[in-house]
């Protein structure tokens, strides 16, 4: 009888390196590929451009793999210890990466029944990330980066999101990295276009005086520079007659999502609360404005998701959670609730009266106030986004008036030096200034 071979893969762009394993993998038995299902992916950080069915009819139409079924998690310990196979095939690149938890725990599994872990020389000058890296500096299509959000959604604990104001800042939101103690590496996953830092950077006030046009001139700029996919503030969504339009903008450019808040009359932002006049709209006219919005819409990936202010307005937390069911029966494709409070305790109960009804819809958070939540915290009470709202623009703008008073006071630049970036620096900060 011939040998069982194991071999676990994304598969999202096949490539020479993965035939090369395949080839070594079918030389030692039948091979059955475990495929990443996008919850697994999602827990490599890994998110792949094609769907699973997708990337599975490409591997059974290769004539090296017998069959391929589905490997529900980034563990290879339950498929292996089903199947328990004679081998398991795999390129050796995971011995210094962050996978190699995984690999540990497959040689330990092996063990049971006598497997062996085979790992082929990796081919160091073709992999996924560089060829995913070379595609990304082309761009991305404007549908691609709309889909996206919802399968980051579905795929990851949490998903991070970082505010945008101008080009600059959505290269930083598309680039920053972090390496974490465990060797994981963490990115933000998207971008926030901010009613309030837009405005501010405009010099103009959070109450929907910067229009819909100039908001997506700013969203132009940014998508020029970046891939990452966008969530867009769209205050109260204007008239139901306007936001039918602004969806259909939105869409157009490739804008992910649009978050519209319950409030009516002259805007203000949330964080004030009380302490200015603002009004909540009716669950009714919010509900005819969201169903206006779902019906404007013309692909299926774009997302109307329903911020409610009760919190931030007072009006307590039955009344947050009846507008939120009241939403989702609506269309709203998701529910930001809001809090200025420090303590998230509200937040917290929200979400976990929410989550007792309802599993599945996605919940947005912003917490400004509530900042001491770390994001792991906010994915086990069950929120699926958060959003880092106005940073940004606040860490910018202390270190320009900083420097512009040290000019002033010093009558030259040169006590201002230790604030700024270095000359050189900013001349090569972006690629192709040369
Ligand atoms: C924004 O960023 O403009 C928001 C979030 O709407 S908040 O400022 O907290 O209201
Ligand atoms: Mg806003």
């Amino acid at each position: 009888m011939s040998k069982k071979v194991y071999v676990s893969l994304i598969a999202d762009l096949i490539h020479a390196g993965h035939i090369n394993i395949l080839k070594e993998a079918s030389k030692l038995g039948e091979v059955t590929v475990g495929l990443l299902t996008l919850k697994a992916c999602g827990e490599l950080n890994d998110i792949p451009y094609l769907d699973y069915n997708q990337r599975k009819e490409v591997l059974e139409n290769l004539s090296m793999v017998s069959t391929v079924i589905p490997q529900e998690t980034a563990s290879y310990k339950e498929n292996l210890e089903t199947l328990k196979p004679d081998f398991v095939v795999h390129g050796d690149d995971w011995l210094t990466t962050n996978q190699r938890k995984y690999r540990d725990e497959v040689v330990e599994t092996l063990k049971a029944w006598g497997g062996e872990l085979m790992e082929i020389p990796y081919s160091h000058n073709i992999n996924d990330l560089h060829i995913k890296e070379q595609m990304t500096k082309l761009g991305i299509t404007t549908s691609a980066r709309m889909g996206r959000l919802r399968k980051l959604i579905n795929a990851k604990p949490v998903v991070k999101i970082l505010e945008t104001h101008n080009a600059l800042s959505g290269l930083i939101a598309e680039n920053a990295s972090e390496i974490l103690e465990d060797g994981t590496v963490v990115t933000f996953d998207g971008m926030w276009s901010s009613s309030l830092t837009d405005s501010t950077s405009k010099g103009k006030p959070d109450i929907e005086a910067v229009d819909t046009t100039a908001r997506l001139m700013t969203i132009n700029e940014i998508f020029e520079v970046t891939t990452k996919p966008m969530i867009y503030d769209a205050d109260t969504g204007g008239k139901a007659e306007h936001f039918e339009f602004t969806v259909r903008s939105l869409e157009r450019t490739g804008v992910s999502a649009v978050i519209i808040e319950d409030k009516t009359g002259l805007k203000k932002n949330s964080l004030f609360g009380n302490d200015v006049a603002q009004t909540q709209d009716s669950i009714e006219n919010f509900c005819h404005k969201i169903k206006v919005g779902k019906s404007a819409q013309i692909s299926k990936e774009f997302m109307i998701i329903a911020r409610i202010e009760s919190l931030i307005l007072e009006a307590g937390m039955e009344d947050a959670l009846n507008r939120a069911f009241a939403y989702i029966d609506a269309g709203a494709d998701g529910i930001m609730i809001h809090s200025r409070l420090k303590d998230p305790t509200e937040i917290k109960e929200f979400v976990s009266k929410f989550r007792e009804k309802d599993s599945s819809t996605p919940i947005v958070v912003v917490p400004t106030s509530f900042n001491s939540v770390t994001t792991d915290e906010f994915a086990k009470m069950g929120v699926n986004v958060v959003i880092y709202a106005n940073h940004m623009l606040r860490a910018a703008y202390p270190g320009m008036m900083k420097v512009a008073k040290t000019i002033l006071k010093h009558k030259r630049s040169l006590e201002a030096e230790p604030d700024c970036m270095p000359i050189k620096e900013i001349l090569e900060l972006i690629p192709g200034t040369k």
